[in-house]
């Protein structure tokens, strides 16, 4: 039987990583393998939703005061236990749950790394069949190993991330992930039930024509954030538009078309979020982490997202975060009085 040796699975593309850095222990490949089959048991979940009665609220509400629908809980549940029983993670900090889980045995305490989850973004759009996504990001940690994890190692500034991906549930299924060494996607492959490798060494375009934000909340931005929305919308050829406007409600989604093709995407502070709405350590830091690694940038407004140091696990942040000349335009217009 010819394999073939072309397409490299995750599993395949870790290893060879690991290969050429002979001294790694191979904790962290471990660690994105462990993730990729997490994923794929989402994956088959997410695919049949529309089927089952998965679909529909589980009737708790979760710490950010939301309905939880029953898919948010399975995936927690698949990235919590596949981890927990791996060999490469002390505990992890997960959207839907309160607290750090400290997994706290022999293996688990001896293991390098924490890791923290939104297990399923977007989840309002799993009845309308709108793409959603997984996100995910990897500390060192900072107490000593042998010991359980503590809640510091999870409350480090994003700048300490070692690794940090997501996967996209859409028309097809991806993992991307980036470490300091790049950023490179992977699209399941169902004949053979593999992430193989599609999108080597991913960079973000330093121009892009796509703007994504809500527009609905456009008078509760600020001034400085209307002038640039509005200038996004007077682009035309001879300033370097014309600017399109994209925006699903996935932020999974919304950031990996941004990332491929060059766009910014927004969510500002509002009136009604004076905090903004998107979480500072599963959801901004991670997608900072990527997009900083593939060549682009990501702010708050005022500060770069991955020197913020958090005090708290589910703080909220706003979030600007794209092509580089796109940012340092907003950056410019945010800047100025
Ligand atoms: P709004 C989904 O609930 C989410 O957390 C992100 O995936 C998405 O970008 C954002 O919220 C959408 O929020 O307020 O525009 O509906």
């Amino acid at each position: 039987m010819n394999v073939n040796r072309k397409v490299l699975t995750l599993d395949e593309f870790t290893i060879q990583q690991l290969r050429n850095f002979p001294h790694a222990t191979g904790e962290l490949s471990n660690l994105l393998r462990d993730i990729g089959l997490a994923a794929k048991r989402v994956n088959v979940e997410v695919n049949k939703a529309g089927l089952v009665d998965i679909l529909g609220d589980a009737g708790t509400i979760n710490v950010q005061g939301e309905d939880v629908k029953k898919l948010d809980i399975f995936a927690n549940n698949q990235f919590v236990g596949v981890l927990r029983h791996g060999i490469s993670c002390a505990g992890i900090a997960s959207e839907e749950l309160d607290d750090v889980v400290v997994f706290d045995d022999e293996v688990s305490n001896n293991s390098k790394y924490v890791c923290l989850f939104d297990p399923l973004d977007g989840s309002g759009n799993i009845d309308v069949n709108i793409s959603i996504g997984t996100i995910f990001c990897v500390y060192r940690r900072i107490s000593e190993k042998g010991g359980p994890c503590t809640k510091e190692d999870f409350l480090q500034a994003g700048i300490n991330q070692v690794a940090a991906g997501y996967i996209i549930y859409g028309s097809s299924t991806m993992m991307v992930y980036a470490t300091r060494r790049g950023v490179n996607g992977f699209t399941l492959d169902p004949s053979i039930g593999e992430f193989t490798l599609s999108h080597t060494d991913i960079k973000c375009p330093e121009n892009g024509k796509i703007y994504s934000v809500n527009h609905g909340n456009f008078f509760q931005y600020n001034d400085n954030v209307k002038k640039y929305i509005d200038g996004c919308q007077k682009k035309n050829k001879t300033n370097g538009g014309p600017y399109t406007q994209r925006y699903i409600g996935s932020m999974v989604a919304d950031v990996h078309r941004n990332l491929l093709k060059g766009g910014i995407f927004m969510y500002p502070t509002t009136t009604d979020k004076p905090n903004g709405k998107l979480r500072l350590l599963y959801e901004c830091n991670p997608f900072a982490f990527i997009v900083e690694v593939a060549g682009g940038k990501a702010t708050n407004g005022k500060e770069r997202i991955l020197d913020i140091k958090p005090t708290e696990l589910h703080q909220r942040s706003a979030f600007f975060v794209g092509s580089k000349n796109m940012m340092e335009e907003l950056e410019n217009a945010c800047h100025e009085n």
